[in-house]
């Protein structure tokens, strides 16, 4: 990639933010380069993984011409099965985005930077560690990451460091979720056998924009063989039009009606006996709390009638056990109300009653492949710091039930304020746009010594940063081996690299490697990313050529149905938790009422709740030009209202709102749709973005996390981001 003849100064010159590259202006045409007929023998076929969110979709990437062509999904990958989504599509032509970080920079001002040797920022990242080290102690350090791919690299690097404290997304996604199921079941969240179901109930998941390619096309083909789906939202979402039935709910009563449907499928003696005699544990004190949640009861808590309710129940339980209530992820059941936490219980709960663990059609925990690791004698893994996170994550007296090492991200700012984190490493992740009150972030990360940003752009958060050291996009890299494609058998699959690097950026694992070097740590790093992923495949009798020549690897261990499977204490589902009680928390899923209402005497008061579109990631990729003419064509930055309260407030379909609370203020258009409920308004979750160093993006749409206040949830910490108040009005030109 470097010219031959080029100074090192010149090309670092030549690369910095904002300069135009020679080495990068030749590919960065797309129409010259697709007018340029190339030689077909030209192009080559590399499966990798998609970045482009979470999923990580197995992928055909094809290069023409040595330029990124197009993408394929791969079959038999059981994230994804041969599907790519619009995302997957567009964000291949990352690469090439003018914005990107192209060799390490140093910030030398507020939104300055200049370009900075990788030798010479790993001297400086040393030397002002060392400094906070001896002031502060380790403990003052921390990692904020995407928790899974590299993870493993980061945190070894975070502890090797001396400290524990590595947040983090859980806090804003997915917190609840993961805790809830675990505490009912003992093991990680289950899979639903879609494909096979007779009856899927999802409450505020929806599959048709927070993607998942394969629950969704075998949701379509369960639909085609006769299955039946009933959606749970304020909203008529994309998955609410895909399934028989919508159902309106108010925002934050799902746990009234979920405590309705046990009501009726116990008092009506709809479950299944067998099941709950073998396998569950506090039945009968639990069928007895419950008697008090009735239909009608939950009526007046959800606006769903209590005859829809009943009859919900009775079509479940006709189903089961070939049915489910979906797992959930962010929507109602993730880090949303105060009540979240309890709802994803009485779900597990509910499936209890239904028997549809381990069922065909029903749910089912994901065979999990179990990777080699390192030889410890000569590659000596470095000792996990004990205790509690700084936030108070896996404290006994704080939040006992939250893992260190998922910890409590958007808590980091006031942490910094209070002195007691000063020197933070950021990878994967832009906690700066994606936690809640903006202004309150920025104050919280300005307060560190020192902020060290592993993007490929400058993010809001890299833009804060002291030094940027830009991570090789992902189709310039290889990562470690991943296990993550596993639904009904054992995959394992790789990342790779597809072109070379464009710029003078680095993977993630070499930089750990060479950093390491330099703050006194090197003996964690001795290995090369080939021997970390030759010991991860060893005991799974896969060469590491192979899996690189075919990306995904079938593993078998193919899961059926049959006896479940409990790892709680009683080795049962606990409708009564064992765990919950030895901690003195509700043990019984309960009532619990939402934190904040808003007035139903204000026409003005709204509660503002949020949500994906299928065309994009969380902030991060409305800076891609393809997929914000998406949202520009189709006017998705609207903000959804009722017609009766739009009308109440004389706006109109497309009219300009003022939204404002205490911590923000905003402006939107309006799409008025009777497909909402009356007591919120919707905001699209992928806007906002305040970068200017994301320059397409920047200034498009607004975020919900301007009107979030700072809240942590008192049982396991979370933002508890739909617990919003907003005044809407007509804006006044
Ligand atoms: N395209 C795309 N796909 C993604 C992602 C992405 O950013 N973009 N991100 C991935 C990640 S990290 C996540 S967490 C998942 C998120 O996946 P989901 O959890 O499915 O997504 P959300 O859009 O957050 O929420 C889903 C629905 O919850 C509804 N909702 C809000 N409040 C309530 C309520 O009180 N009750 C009920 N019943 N529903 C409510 C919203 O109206 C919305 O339609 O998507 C994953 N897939
Ligand atoms: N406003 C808003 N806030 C949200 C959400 C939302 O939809 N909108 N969703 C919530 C949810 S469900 C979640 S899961 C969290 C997600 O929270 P984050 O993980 O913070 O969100 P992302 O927007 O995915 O940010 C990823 C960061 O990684 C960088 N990045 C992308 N590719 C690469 C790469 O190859 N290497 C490196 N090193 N960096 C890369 C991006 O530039 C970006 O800065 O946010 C939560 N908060
Ligand atoms: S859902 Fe789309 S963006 Fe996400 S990994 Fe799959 S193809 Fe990529
Ligand atoms: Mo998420």
């Amino acid at each position: 990639m470097k010219k031959p003849g080029m100074s090192r100064r010149k090309f670092l010159i030549g690369s910095a933010v904002g300069g135009a590259s020679v080495v990068a202006s030749s590919y960065m045409n797309f129409e010259a380069w697709a007018a340029s007929e190339k030689p077909v023998e030209d192009v080559k076929v590399t499966p990798t993984l998609c970045d482009g969110c979470g999923n990580w979709c197995a992928i055909n990437v094809y290069t023409k011409g040595g330029r990124i062509w197009k993408a394929e999904g791969i079959p038999i990958a059981g994230i994804n099965h041969g599907r790519v989504c619009a995302k997957g599509h567009a964000l291949l032509h990352e690469v090439y985005n003018k914005d990107r970080v192209k060799s390490p920079l140093k910030r030398v001002g507020p939104n300055k930077f200049e370009p900075i040797s990788w030798e010479q920022a790993y001297k400086e990242i040393g030397e002002r560690l060392q400094t906070i080290r001896e002031k502060y102690g380790p403990e003052s350090f921390f990692l904020v990451q995407y928790p899974e791919g590299n993870a493993g690299l980061t945190n070894r690097f975070i502890n090797a460091l001396g400290s524990q404290n590595s947040f983090s997304h859980a806090s804003t996604c997915f917190l609840p979720r993961n805790i809830g199921w675990w505490i009912t079941t003992g093991n990680a969240k289950p899979e639903q056998d879609i494909e096979h179901t007779r009856f899927g109930l999802f409450i505020g998941r929806n599959l048709g924009a927070g993607l998942q390619l394969r629950q969704l096309s075998d949701m379509s083909k369960a639909k085609d063989r006769g299955a039946k789906f009933v959606v749970v939202d304020p909203r008529f979402s994309e998955i609410a039009a895909f399934a028989h039935q919508w159902i309106r709910i108010r925002p934050g009563a799902d746990l009234a009606l979920m405590l309705a449907l046990a009501n009726v499928i116990i008092t009506e003696n709809l479950y299944q006996k067998d099941f709950v005699e073998k396998y569950t544990e506090g039945f009968d004190e639990w069928a007895e709390k419950v008697k008090e949640y009735t239909p009608e009861w939950a009526e007046q808590r959800t606006d769903v009638q209590k005859d829809v309710i009943r009859k919900l129940a009775h079509d479940l339980a006709e189903a089961a056990p070939r049915a489910f209530v979906h797992r959930g992820y962010h929507g109602a059941m993730g880090t949303q109300y105060k009540n979240s936490f309890q709802l994803v219980r009485t779900i597990g709960c509910v499936n209890g009653l239904l028997g549809t663990f381990n069922q065909r059609g029903g749910m089912f925990f994901a065979p999990k492949v179990q990777l080699g690791k390192l030889d410890p004698q000569k590659h000596p893994a470095p000792t996990v710091p004990e205790g509690p996170m700084v936030d108070g994550s896996g404290d006994p007296e704080r939040y006992p039930l939250t893992p260190v090492g998922l910890g409590l991200t958007h808590a980091i700012p006031e942490l910094a304020i209070q002195g007691k984190l000063k020197a933070g490493f950021v990878y994967h992740n832009n906690p700066l746009r994606t936690c809640p009150n903006p202004a309150r972030v920025i104050e919280g990360y300005r307060k560190l010594d020192l902020l060290v940003s592993f993007d490929y752009v400058l993010s809001e958060t890299a833009t804060l940063s002291h030094y940027i050291l830009p991570e090789s996009y992902y189709l310039e890299r290889d990562d470690v081996v991943h296990t993550h494609l596993s639904y009904q058998s054992k995959q394992v699959s790789i990342r790779q690299a597809v072109v070379k690097p464009l710029y003078d950026t680095k993977p993630m694992v070499v930089i750990l490697n060479e950093l390491s070097q330099h703050l006194g740590i090197g003996e964690y790093f001795n290995w090369t990313l080939e021997e970390y992923n030759q010991a991860a495949l060893a005991p799974l009798g896969v060469t590491l050529d192979r899996l690189k020549k075919e990306g995904v690897i079938d593993l078998g261990g193919k899961w059926e149905p049959g006896e479940p499977h409990f790892s709680t204490a009683s080795g049962k589902l606990e409708f009564v938790s064992s765990i919950l009680k030895d901690n003195n928390m509700p043990a019984m899923p309960d009532w619990e009422e939402v934190l904040v209402h808003p007035d139903p005497k204000d026409p003005h008061s709204f509660r503002l709740v949020h949500g994906k579109q299928a065309h994009l990631t969380h902030t991060r990729s409305i800076n891609q030009k393809y997929l914000k003419e998406i949202s520009q064509l189709n006017d998705m930055t609207k903000v959804w209202i009722h017609p009766a309260r739009a009308i109440a407030l004389g706006i109109k379909d497309g009219e300009c709102m003022t939204i404002s609370n205490a911590v923000g203020k905003g402006r939107a258009r309006a799409m008025v749709t009777e497909g909402i409920h009356k007591d919120c308004v919707f905001l699209p979750s992928g806007y906002g973005v305040f970068s200017r160093n994301l320059r397409t993006a920047f200034g498009y749409g607004i975020s919900y996390n301007d009107f979030l206040p700072t809240y942590f949830e008192p049982m396991l910490g979370h933002c508890m981001s739909n617990e919003i108040i907003v005044r809407v009005e007509k804006t006044v030109t």
